[in-house]
């Protein structure tokens, strides 16, 4: 191998990795939102509420605001935002929506925001995906499906693939 191959090489490489691996997110674009390791928690029968996480990257070169959800498995959804406050976890909803500048993220997470399902219609089951429309000022409205992990979960089984580590540049 010359030297001067190998640098082509290298990025011919990179390019076909960084394809399968966005192949492989398969992530929710609308506009340059995009919505990756959605995911859930599986609720006991006759529950009232489930949640929602996931993280969102907004690449539409403008601020956004994520305002709001729905998902036709609850009578309505909201965006909750959980805070430790004197040691107790207690959450509040957040009718104003969340603002994302231009290029951020925003990760909702057990702790803090999340998608409040209220109302079930019926139990979230592990192993199932659940549907929800989130619903942005500019972008619209955009998909995410939710992977139902087990009862207390505090993770995806499959986070999203910019935690992953980086992909292998060497052959
Ligand atoms: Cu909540």
């Amino acid at each position: 191998m010359s030297n001067e191959e190998a640098p082509m090489s290298r990025m011919q490489i990179i390019v076909i990795g960084s394809a399968l691996l966005a192949f492989a997110a398969a992530p929710a674009l609308a506009e340059g939102i995009e919505v990756t390791g959605a995911w859930s928690r599986a609720t006991v029968r006759g529950a009232s509420v489930g949640v929602g996480y996931m993280t969102i990257d907004n690449e539409t070169g403008a601020t956004d605001t994520f305002t709001g959800a729905a998902s036709d498995r609850a009578d309505r959804a909201e965006i909750h935002e959980s805070r430790e406050q004197d040691g107790v976890m207690t959450m509040r909803a957040v009718p104003k929506g969340v603002e994302i500048k231009a290029g951020k993220r925003l990760e909702l997470k057990p702790g803090g925001y999340h998608v409040m399902l209220i109302g079930l219609k019926s139990a979230l089951l592990p192993g199932e995906t659940v549907h929800v429309t989130l619903h942005f000022a500019k972008a619209g409205d955009v998909g995410a499906d939710l992977q139902v992990e087990g009862f207390g979960a505090q993770g995806p089984a499959n986070p999203p693939a910019a935690t992953k580590p980086a992909a292998k540049e060497k052959r």
